[in-house]
Order: structure tokens, then C-alpha cells, then sequence
């Protein structure tokens, strides 16, 4: 008897796992390898622009084809946005995810992939560490307008002159807030945090700039960067998350 009702039970939370809320995930590919624009595949949301300055297109892409995009210059004040305008972005969950080929300096707090208002995947050590040449990442957000949050940060370098996917999840849909980064899919470190820490999410996506302040120069990614995903869908069950287990609800 007991064993069925906790079929039953483990059957609605896996379904509630699968449910659809009707996300408007972002997708750039970064294959057009000429002018300013890296168009975003599902017609949900904006162009990231203007790939142009510090940025430029190189090839082959993430998969030994297409095209990806490229920055070699950390300093100056430059940075590639896209308008999430087809909405569907909420304060509750965010997943993240791009392919990255670092070939340079990862600074402390240097931006990768953001949203305004809020963090993103960052590249580098943690905040108020010495610089290190290294290219460490986390998952940052900023919470309740006020309070920055952390996933673990990595301890697997990411300079090998090789391509990697990188994942950072976001989510407090449940008993506990969740932070999360991937590399290839595997895990790189959690941290949990109390219940309702929402994000000051806006409606731009940046590349190499600061969420809170996009004119903040200094710190940026060097290398490639390529099929940039912003999946707007919770990623964990909480019952799941306090027992500490892998919590990605869905494989790339
Ligand atoms: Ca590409």
C-alpha cells in the first residue's frame, strides 16, 4: 500500500518535472560569420550586436563547424547585447548556457554571459580573490535586489585551448534556493540557499559586460564564445536538491 501511494507520488513530481510552462527560450547559433548581427534562432528574442571592435567572427565553431564569435582585447569598454523581447524570462529560475574557448585572462568578476539586474555565468575566480590566469566559473546572481548568490565555483581550469559547454542554473521555485555550474554537462559545484531569493532579472542579455553595469570596463573574457542558450524553465525538484543529487532536469 505504501509502496504504491509512493509510486503515485514520485509519478505527479516527475510529471510536474516534465511539465510544459511555456518558456521562450533564447537560442544563437553564431554561424552567420559576417556583419554586426548573431541572430537568435527561435524568433523568441533579439540579435546579439554589435559584433564589431573587440569583436569579430572566427571559425570553425564550437562542433569543428560554423562560426562563433571571438574578443582578444579585455580593456576597453565594449560589450554585445540582445533584447530578450519575447518575454518569458521570470525571477524565480534561469538556466544559462554556452559554449566557451578561453584564450586569455580570466580576471576576478570577469562577466561572461549576464542578464541586467541580475548575474549570470561569470568567468573567474570568486569575488575578492587575487587574479589568477586561470578560467574558473561560477554561477552568480544577484537576489531580493540586494544580495549576491553563488553557485560552487569550479575547480576544473577551463584553459586547455579546447571548446566547452558551460552550464550555470538558477532556481528557488522550491524549499530551497539553487545555484548550480556544468561543465560538458558535469557537475562543478552546487550551493543551496533559503526559500524565495528572486532575481533582479531584466530584459537584456549582454555578452562580456557587467549584469548591474554594463559600461564597466576592465573586466573580460578572452576567446570564443558560441550557441549561447538563456533557458527561462526551472531545472531541479527541491525534495531532490536536499539530497544533494544531480538536479539538471534536462540534457542539452
Ligand atoms: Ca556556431
Amino acid at each position: 500500500m505504501y509502496k504504491k501511494i509512493s509510486l503515485v507520488v514520485l509519478s505527479c513530481l516527475l510529471l510536474a518535472a516534465g511539465q510544459s510552462f511555456g518558456f521562450n527560450e533564447g537560442l544563437w547559433h553564431m554561424d552567420e560569420n559576417s556583419g554586426t548581427a548573431a541572430a537568435e534562432a527561435s524568433g523568441n528574442h533579439g540579435a546579439f550586436t554589435s559584433v564589431s571592435g573587440e569583436y569579430s567572427w572566427t571559425t570553425p565553431g564550437y562542433n569543428a563547424a560554423g562560426a562563433a564569435v571571438q574578443t582578444t582585447d579585455p580593456c576597453n569598454n565594449s560589450y554585445l547585447s540582445a533584447s530578450l523581447s519575447g518575454g518569458g524570462i521570470t525571477t524565480n529560475y534561469l538556466e544559462m548556457e554556452a559554449w566557451l574557448k578561453p584564450t586569455g585572462r580570466a580576471d576576478d568578476g570577469t562577466q561572461v554571459l549576464t542578464i541586467d539586474g541580475a548575474g549570470g555565468i561569470q568567468l573567474g575566480p570568486r569575488n575578492g580573490q587575487p587574479t589568477i590566469n586561470d578560467a574558473t566559473i561560477r554561477m552568480l546572481v544577484l537576489a531580493n535586489g540586494s544580495e549576491w548568490i553563488e553557485s560552487g565555483v569550479s575547480a576544473t581550469p577551463l584553459f586547455d585551448g579546447n571548446w566547452h559547454k558551460v552550464t550555470g542554473i538558477f532556481d528557488s521555485t522550491g524549499a530551497v534556493t539553487f545555484l548550480q555550474v556544468l561543465f560538458d554537462d558535469v557537475d562543478q559545484g552546487k550551493a543551496f540557499y533559503g526559500a524565495g531569493k528572486t532575481a533582479a532579472i531584466g530584459s537584456t542579455a549582454y555578452i562580456g559586460a557587467n549584469a548591474w553595469d554594463p559600461s564597466f570596463a576592465s573586466q573580460r573574457y578572452i576567446g570564443a564564445i558560441d550557441e549561447v542558450r538563456i533557458i527561462p524553465e526551472p531545472a531541479t525538484l527541491s525534495l531532490l536538491a536536499l539530497g544533494g543529487l544531480l538536479l539538471r532536469r534536462r540534457k542539452a
